[in-house]
């Protein structure tokens, strides 16, 4: 599913975030000491190597709602950004710092010149988030800052199970149809 908004182009696809070769910058759902993990942290350490790990120690740790930084080292993107994700029911309130996560990520893009950046969905595996919870609000920010972009023309969900797929293509056209 791809749609265009006020110049921005919003795309949703099944498939894994460490093989994105088309974006600038994908994002981790990191943990706070911004080393490999299960899920996405471990598919992305896994695929750029050691060096992704070594880059981002002296940045951690993070706090939820948070994001960092760092090269991509072997993986076919030019940065990494690292969100740490609220655990559902632990960090509170969980939309707020998950909306953080997003929109933290979309300033540190601008901030580094990038133009297109995917990002998984956040906080919904390890962390428990509910993923129509956090669908909503991860679009829901999106929608927020988009008229703030700059230099992000293209952003991309990468959902893992085709059920994350569908609720994310329904509040897409939910939010902005
Ligand atoms: N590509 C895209 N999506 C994926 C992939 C992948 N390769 N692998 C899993 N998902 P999670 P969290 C989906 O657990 O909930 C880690 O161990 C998955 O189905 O990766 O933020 C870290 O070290 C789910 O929908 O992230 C942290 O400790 C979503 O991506 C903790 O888990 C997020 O799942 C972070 O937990």
């Amino acid at each position: 599913m791809k749609m265009t908004v006020s110049g921005v182009t919003l795309e949703c696809l099944k498939g894994n975030i460490a093989a994105q070769p088309d974006m600038t910058a994908i994002v981790n759902a990191a943990n706070a000491q911004l080393q490999t993990g299960g899920g996405v942290a471990g598919a992305i350490h896994r695929a750029a190597g050691p060096g992704l790990e070594e880059e981002a120690r002296p940045l951690a740790p993070i706090r939820p709602g948070e994001a960092v930084i760092t090269g991509a080292h072997r993986l076919p993107n030019r940065q990494v950004i690292h969100c740490l994700g609220p655990v559902y029911g632990r960090d509170k309130p969980e939309a707020a710092l998950l909306a953080r996560c997003y929109s933290n990520a979309l300033d540190l893009a601008e901030r580094h010149r990038i133009d297109s950046i995917a990002f998984p969905a956040l906080s919904t595996g390890v962390f428990g988030y509910p993923i129509e919870e956090a669908a909503e609000v991860a679009i829901r920010t999106i929608r927020e800052k988009i008229p703030t972009l700059r230099s992000v023309q293209r952003i991309r969900f990468v959902l893992f199970a085709d059920n994350d797929l569908e609720v994310h293509e329904k509040a897409l056209s939910r939010i902005f149809g």
